[in-house]
């Protein structure tokens, strides 16, 4: 059911998929949205370190696994909206790369538009998500500086801090320790408190004290302005935290539950508005682009350190159109990959063409449920120097 079918009836929400097909995908990014009485919309950036769990979560809320996910850093290269339409509020999720430096750039050989897509894209947002792996102790130690910097740039966008992968940290009182360091303190305004839940019954009634913070970042919250100079930066680099939260989440986007929070969240925030897409669009990118890009997070999380990254992708059907061969039940994709070194070749192809074919069942598999029908996928591995 979707569309104005679905809306009829509240309780149901069933996520949309992607077209198969390139043209078909294109109109129906641009057919007219199917404007809702009373329609709201929220757009919300999600923005944090490399590897933070972005795209983790924008496919948790979507329902659907529409962007790539791996354990290696840079599985997201260029920016791609997720649209989440439910009853009458359409949310819309930019899934951004991980913020990176230059220096990253040139030293990974990554595009240059891991630098720009997202702060162009944060730019449109209402709504801005700071997502933070508390599993990695650097991480939580002290916001990204690309993510801060970010957050200096765009002053007047709300944004929210969300401490991701909750259920990889045992000691769970450590979150809120985090949450004091991440936030300087400060959340919506006030001094964020920390006191037990239960308070044993000998514990006198007493004010609850703030914590130990440094007063000069709570009494001078920073001043924040767009094309920061070198002072303003210098003084962002010495801070460790955002002391202009709106909010702070606990969760783990594995789980689905602990996300519903979120959405909710969200519904909540959104304010009347004409929706941007039709409620049957599911997300902005090709399909194409998705297929490219879940071959690409199975070439990360089964090859070792740099070959994932040197693996060119070429659609085998033509060099320009995604030309997929619609059969009956479903459609065949031929991919070639392209290596720049025979061993990586050999590494790709694996024992007997077990890691080739383990790859192109899994990404099949994936794509089957983007695209909602059979998907038969074939790789070739070729050298090109
Ligand atoms: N245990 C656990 N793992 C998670 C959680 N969220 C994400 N992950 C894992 O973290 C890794 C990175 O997730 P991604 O969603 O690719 O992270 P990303 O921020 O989009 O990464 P880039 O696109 O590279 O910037 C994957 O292996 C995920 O399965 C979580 O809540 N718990
Ligand atoms: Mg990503």
């Amino acid at each position: 059911m979707k569309g104005k079918e679905a809306r009829a009836n509240d309780n149901y929400h069933h996520p949309a998929s992607v077209p198969a097909d390139q043209g078909e995908q294109l109109s129906l990014l641009l057919r007219q949205p199917d404007q809702p009485d009373n329609a709201k919309i929220l757009k919300v950036a999600i923005i944090g370190a490399p590897n933070a769990g972005k795209s983790t979560l924008s496919n948790q809320l979507l329902g659907r696994k529409v962007f790539a996910v791996s354990k290696k850093v840079h599985t997201t290269r260029s920016r791609a909206l997720g649209v989440l339409t439910e009853r009458d509020t359409q949310i819309i999720l930019l899934d951004t790369p991980g913020l990176t430096t230059a220096q990253k750039v040139k030293r990974h050989h990554l595009e240059k538009s891991l630098l720009v897509d997202p702060w162009t894209a944060v730019k449109e947002a209402d709504l801005m998500v700071v997502l933070v792996d508390v599993s990695d102790r650097w991480m939580c130690s002290r916001l990204d500086f690309e993510v801060m910097k970010c957050l200096a740039q765009h002053p007047n966008i709300p944004a929210i801090l969300v401490l991701n992968k909750v259920d990889l940290v045992k000691a769970k009182d450590r979150l809120l320790d985090i949450t004091a360091q991440l936030t300087c303190g400060m959340v919506n305004g006030h001094r964020i408190r920390i006191r037990p839940v239960i308070k044993p019954p000998w514990a006198k009634k007493r004010q609850d004290t703030p914590l130990d913070m440094d007063s000069s970042v709570l009494d001078n919250p920073v001043e924040t302005k767009s094309g920061m100079n070198k002072e303003q930066l210098n003084e962002l680099r010495s801070q460790l935290g955002w002391p202009n939260f709106k909010d702070v989440f606990m969760l783990s986007c594995v789980d689905k539950e602990s996300v519903e929070t979120l959405k909710h969240y969200f519904l909540l925030a959104a304010k009347p508005g004409v929706w941007q897409y039709h409620s049957e669009v599911l997300t902005d990118q090709r399909p194409e682009d998705v297929c490219t890009n879940i071959i690409r997070e199975k070439l990360l999380e089964y090859l070792p350190e740099e070959v994932p990254y040197s693996v060119t992708q070429v659609n085998n059907n033509s060099t320009s159109n995604w030309d997929t061969e619609e059969e009956e039940g479903g459609i065949d994709i031929f991919v070639k990959l392209y290596t720049k070194k025979e061993s990586h070749m050999k590494m790709v192809i694996g024992v007997a063409g077990q890691m080739v074919a383990r790859i192109a069942q899994e990404a099949g598999e994936d794509l089957s449920r983007v695209y909602l029908q059979e998907v038969r996928l074939k790789l070739s591995v070729k050298l090109r120097k």
